[in-house]
């Protein structure tokens, strides 16, 4: 069995999903934010329910997926602990394993394009992310990068592995898709015979131009992609496609104070408890995962909590949730609204500009307990 290749032009980065023949529990490394719409269709298409998300490093030439991937479907995001990625769920170490359905994924740590830069083997394949690419390896001159460090990640640990291992690449800007370990010990003209000193003077040498997108996708990575997903409007509603509209949190605050709307919180129980909730909202968590039909429970919920005439205004936890509950709620006959930024937005902006949390609001209690 393979892993599934796909491809961003954009970036020249590879996308893989692995999964479980069986349960169909799967897993996906380095997912681009540009290909949420094609990478959920997959999952879809697979009849899939993605688990984890990987990351081999922190990129610095696009932006990673995970953060909207954990949101869409509920996955867990896994990242090397040397990368910087503090809110990721699982911090991976040196030769960790993650499971999926009855697969498992070994971590390597190979330091070098990165120095929390890992590996990952499946069964006979590797993901070497850009520490080996084909017929080359990744750049080592930004994000603590180390020419020895890569020497040692490729010819110790990546070559260690049986010569038949397919190697999958984080990248190739040269439409190739894949090589194997044997191919690479023997043929790649940056490390294939050369010494550790030779391989540090052709690294130094290399003269690339910067990533164009480097200082953008360097943070926006180290929060797996969420910053600054949405963006705050003045008072106006957007008209949206599939439902009534994006509104500003000041507003939805507005017209559910006035009577006006029912406020929906679709976060989870455990989010809730553990960030804070609103008195009076309704909790309802959208849970949807590729494959599902529908929610029944959100729309039998939906139903009994929205009197006719009324509007509906939904709440995740920055945004993206709710804009699949709000197109659910629009397809039950609902005038139903998104609340941009979520929960992290601010209903209350005279008295709280600038805080974080922004659904703590004039002396109403927010936290259980
Ligand atoms: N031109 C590309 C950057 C390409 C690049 O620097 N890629 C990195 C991986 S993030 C690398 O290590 N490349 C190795 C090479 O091109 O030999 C961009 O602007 O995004
Ligand atoms: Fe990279």
């Amino acid at each position: 069995m393979k892993p599934l290749q796909l491809f961003d032009p954009a970036s020249s980065t590879y996308t893989y999903v692995l999964f479980d023949e069986v349960n169909r529990d799967a897993l996906i490394i380095d997912p681009v934010d540009d290909q949420l719409e094609r990478d959920l269709k997959v999952l879809r298409d697979h009849v899939l329910k993605l688990v984890w998300t990987l990351e081999t490093h922190t990129h610095a030439d696009h932006i990673t997926s995970a953060g909207l991937l954990a949101e869409h479907v509920g996955a867990k995001t896994a990242v090397p602990a040397g990368c910087g990625v503090p809110a990721a769920a699982v911090q991976l170490q040196d030769h960790d394993e993650l499971r999926f359905g009855g697969e498992k994924i070994l971590a390597l740590h190979t330091p070098g394009h990165t120095t929390g830069s890992m590996s990952y083997v499946w069964r006979d394949h590797v993901f070497t992310g850009d520490t080996l690419l084909i017929n080359g390896c990744g750049r080592t001159d930004f994000q603590s990068g180390s020419a020895a460090d890569l020497y040692r990640s490729i010819t110790e640990v990546l070559f260690a592995l049986p010569g038949d291992t397919t190697v999958w690449p984080g990248h190739d800007y040269q439409g190739r898709s894949s090589s194997s370990i044997a191919r690479e010990k023997a043929g790649n003209t940056r490390v294939s015979g050369k010494t550790l000193t030779e391989f540090v003077e052709i690294m130094n040498n290399l003269d690339l131009p910067m990533p164009k997108r480097l200082h953008e996708a360097v943070p926006a990575n180290q929060l797996s992609g969420l910053a600054g997903e949405t963006t705050p409007s003045a008072g106006q509603v957007r008209p949206a496609e599939g439902y009534a509209g994006d509104v500003p949190p000041q507003l939805a605050f507005e017209w559910w104070k006035a009577g006006d709307a029912v406020l929906v919180d679709v976060r989870t129980d455990a989010e809730r408890e553990w960030v804070g909730f609103i008195p009076g909202a309704i909790p309802l968590a959208w849970k949807q995962w590729p494959g599902m039909a529908m929610n029944l429970a959100f729309e039998e919920g939906l139903k009994a909590a929205v009197p006719e005439g009324k509007k509906v205004v939904l709440l995740c936890r920055s945004g993206v949730r709710s804009v699949a509950a709000a197109k659910c709620a629009t397809t039950l006959g609902l005038s139903a609204y998104n609340i941009l930024e979520g929960f992290e937005g601010d209903p209350d902006s005279d008295a709280h500009r600038g805080r974080k949390g922004g659904w703590r609001f004039n002396g109403l209690p927010w936290r259980q307990g």
